[in-house]
Formats: structure tokens, C-alpha cells, sequence
């Protein structure tokens, strides 16, 4: 068996996920993921970029707010940092066998913290060695790292929004320490979600000094990774609230006016979290497709609420017509190019065995390979396109592309509005939603 790495098999009885096409029974089995197949020129592989979170495959173990653990990992042992190596061990097995290419982590996953800075950081050296060797051996490469700066009591206000400047120095030693293994690792991007960088109450908030506080810190980390040689993309993953009340990076377009405000725009780029969007009262396609129009759309992170639920359940992405309109937004933007889509969700407490995080990721990689085909079939018949270029059409001559262009006055467009003949056209919305249906539908 060349499918795991280490001398130990963690997952046992599970081997290498294969295609088995649509009407396979076997649920440990792709019935639409066919790695290799090609959609317009590339494989699914390449389009779809397929990352695994450490954190909620390798750390989350059920617990909620309402309950202790009920899941036990394979690689569980009482001592730190004899878990932290056959964990790595274990998550590349993990990869492998599963067949995503990529995989995210936090410092905090990966590696135990320690009691003092000297021994996060050589924690810290100790497990990315490991990680390196096991990327090596595998062929895995790093979508992106993070830092964890938002679990510690330590930054419960905040970390390079956090009132204190001890408090925003101590948040950078983990934020270089991150850089630095991402250097190492071979990282394509790099990313900054500010869980508590926002506010709870305004009665003790400077939200102004805060907002430039975190720029000024990112701006610091951006010149350290560009000193270092990261050449990647740093990504801002916006979402509106929890933990904070009000989180400064509320929404795609509020995070890409924050970064166009302090100057960041050559370096810096979003990831689009669905659940993240829907928390914000958005639609994913929506927060994608701001992303898109303005080039920033860097990452994804994949996975999907639940519409009754008004938090961030982080499930696994089974929702076809999300995946499809997605993949619409993403195929016509030109692709993922560095980013990928990473599977920033868990299995449900009650999902104790080992197989259900393989069948989690196979329903979360065969809905964004549904979701691709069909939105390459749509954005090859045309059909969409050519009616909302059609909507249009009255920009694309004689005045309307004067005004279009930049070439009209306001009292100019006002004298044509004076005897312009409006024809009510039909949006056609139901239509549209049975031609996508219809597509979805085969
Ligand atoms: C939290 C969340 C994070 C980020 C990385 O809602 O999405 O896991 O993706 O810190
Ligand atoms: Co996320």
C-alpha cells in the first residue's frame, strides 16, 4: 500500500477514493469527482483545487456549546507533541487517500502552543519540518496557513485590533512565525480572518484607531512576507460577526474597500466563505461575484449554513444549486488561478465514525464537480449569457455607449431622457430559473 505515510495506517480499511461514476452504490466512492476528466481544457483537478481544513478534520472533535467531545481521533495521545506528529501523519494519509491536493491549517492545529514563546516556536520548527518531509513524500502542497489569533484569553478584545499594543505585538510573533513556515511549506496564499478583530459594544470601542490599527498591521506583515520571499497572495476572509458583534471585515465588498482605503490592493485579495456570505445576509454567488468584478476573488473557502439557522454551522457543501451558480461566477471569472476550494467545514457532532469524514469530503467534492459541469454546459450553450447581453444591448450604441463611455453630460442625457420612448421588457426570471433547472435537472 503506497497510500499512507509513517509506519502506521490511521484510517484502516478505507483505501484511495476512487471515480466510480454516477450510478455506483458505493459510498466510499466519487460518483461525479473524476479527477482527471477535462471540462474546457482542464482537468476537474485543476479547475476545482481541492483543500482539506486541518482544524475541523483533524481537531474538531463534536464538541458544542452544549456538550463535551464525542469523536476520538486515530491518532489521539495525552502527550502534545507525540499527537501533533502522528496527527501530520495521519492528515497526510488523510489526503492522500482522498485525493485532495491541498490542505489549510492555523499554527494551533498543527502545533501545540507550548508554555512560553520559545516553545511555540520550536514546536512550531519541529512539526512544519514534519509537514515539509510528508508534503515532499506526497506530492500535497499548502493552499494557505493562517494564524490562530482569536482561541487564546488573550486576544478576547482583539489582535492587532486589541486596545493594548502588548497584546497587538504578541499577536505578531505568531503572524511572522505563520509567514515564515509559510515560506518553508511552499504556501500559495496567505490568510487573515479577523474573528475578533471588531467590536462588541461601541461604548468602549475606537472603531477608527482599531480599523487603521489593523491595517497598519497588515501592511507590516505584508513588507515581512514580501522581505522573506512569499510570493503568493494574502487573502482577507471577510464574515459580518461571531465571535465579535460587528466584524470590520463584515463582507466581500467592505473588505476590498478597506483594502483599496489603506493602499493594499497589489498584494492583497479576499476569501469567500459561503457560510460567511449567508451570515451577512448575501448570497454566495453574490459575495463572489464582487469579488470577481473587482479582481479579488483569491480564495474560496467551501461549505454551506444552514438557512434556518442565523450562525455559522460550517457544513459540508452538498447544495447543487450553490455549487452550480458558484461555479458560474468562478468559471466566468477566469478560475481560482492560485486559490483553491477549501472544505472550511465539519462533520455534524453525531458523525463519530472515521469513514464519515471521507463521505463528508466525497459529497462536498462531487457537488462542486456536478456544479462545474453543468455550469460549463450553461456557459457553452450561451443561453444566460446572451439573454442578459441582450438586456444590455442599449448601452452598446449611439448614446447609450456615449454614456457608457464617459461621454455624455448630465444636461445632455437629461435632453434625451426628454423624448426617449421606454419599452417595458419582461426580467424573464422564471424562465431563467427553469433553464436552470433544466440544466441542473439533465
Ligand atoms: C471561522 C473561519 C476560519 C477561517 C480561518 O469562521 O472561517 O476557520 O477560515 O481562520
Ligand atoms: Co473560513
Amino acid at each position: 500500500m503506497d497510500y499512507f505515510v509513517g509506519d502506521k495506517e490511521y484510517f484502516k480499511g478505507i483505501g484511495k477514493i476512487e471515480f466510480e461514476g454516477k450510478k455506483s452504490k458505493n459510498p466510499l466512492a466519487f460518483k461525479f469527482y473524476d479527477a482527471k476528466k477535462k471540462i474546457a481544457g482542464k482537468t476537474m483537478e485543476e479547475h476545482l483545487r481541492f483543500a482539506t481544513a486541518y482544524w475541523h478534520s483533524f481537531c474538531a472533535d463534536g464538541a458544542d456549546p452544549f456538550g463535551s467531545s464525542t469523536m476520538v481521533h486515530p491518532f489521539h495521545n495525552s502527550d502534545p507533541m507525540t499527537q501533533a506528529m502522528a496527527k501530520a501523519d495521519a492528515a497526510f494519509e488523510f489526503f492522500t487517500k482522498m485525493g485532495t491536493p491541498y490542505y489549510c491549517f492555523h499554527d494551533a492545529d498543527a502545533s501545540p502552543e507550548g508554555s512560553s514563546v520559545e516553545e511555540y516556536e520550536s514546536n512550531f520548527q519541529k512539526v512544519s519540518d514534519a509537514l515539509l518531509a510528508r508534503q515532499k513524500e506526497t506530492g500535497v502542497k499548502l493552499l494557505w496557513n493562517t494564524a490562530n489569533v482569536f482561541t487564546h484569553p488573550r486576544y478576547m478584545h482583539g489582535a492587532a485590533t486589541n486596545p493594548d499594543f502588548s497584546v497587538v505585538a504578541r499577536a505578531a510573533v505568531q503572524v511572522k512565525a505563520c509567514l515564515d513556515v509559510n515560506v518553508k511549506l511552499g504556501g500559495q496564499n496567505y490568510v487573515f480572518w479577523g474573528g475578533r478583530e471588531g467590536y462588541m459594544t461601541l461604548l468602549n470601542t475606537n472603531m477608527k484607531r482599531e480599523r487603521e490599527h489593523l491595517a497598519q498591521f497588515l501592511t507590516m506583515a505584508r513588507d515581512y512576507g514580501r522581505s522573506i520571499g512569499f510570493k503568493g497572495t494574502f487573502l482577507i476572509e471577510p464574515k459580518p460577526m461571531e465571535p465579535t458583534k460587528h466584524q470590520y471585515d463584515y463582507d466581500a465588498a467592505t473588505t476590498i474597500a478597506f483594502i483599496r482605503e489603506f493602499g493594499l490592493q497589489d498584494d492583497f485579495k479576499c476569501n469567500i466563505e459561503a457560510n460567511h456570505a449567508t451570515l451577512a445576509g448575501h448570497t454566495f454567488e453574490h459575495d463572489l461575484q464582487v469579488c470577481s468584478d473587482s479582481g479579488m476573488l483569491g480564495s474560496v473557502d467551501a461549505n454551506q449554513g444552514d438557512p434556518q439557522n442565523g450562525w455559522d454551522t460550517d457544513e459540508f457543501p452538498t447544495n447543487v444549486y450553490d455549487t452550480t451558480l458558484a461555479m458560474l461566477v468562478i468559471l466566468r471569472g477566469g478560475g481560482l488561478g492560485h486559490g483553491g476550494l477549501n472544505f472550511d467545514a465539519k462533520r455534524r457532532r453525531g458523525s463519530i465514525d472515521n469513514e464519515d469524514l471521507f463521505l463528508a469530503h466525497i459529497g462536498g467534492m462531487d457537488s462542486f464537480a456536478f456544479g462545474l459541469e453543468v455550469a460549463q454546459t450553461i456557459i457553452q450553450d450561451k443561453v444566460l449569457d446572451d439573454f442578459v447581453a441582450e438586456r444590455y444591448a442599449s448601452f452598446d450604441e449611439g448614446k447609450g455607449a456615449s454614456f457608457a463611455q464617459g461621454a455624455m453630460d448630465l444636461s445632455t442625457l437629461a435632453q434625451y431622457g426628454r423624448t426617449a420612448s421606454i419599452i417595458h421588457n419582461s426580467g424573464k426570471q422564471e424562465k431563467l430559473q427553469n433553464l436552470l433547472n433544466s440544466y441542473i435537472l439533465g
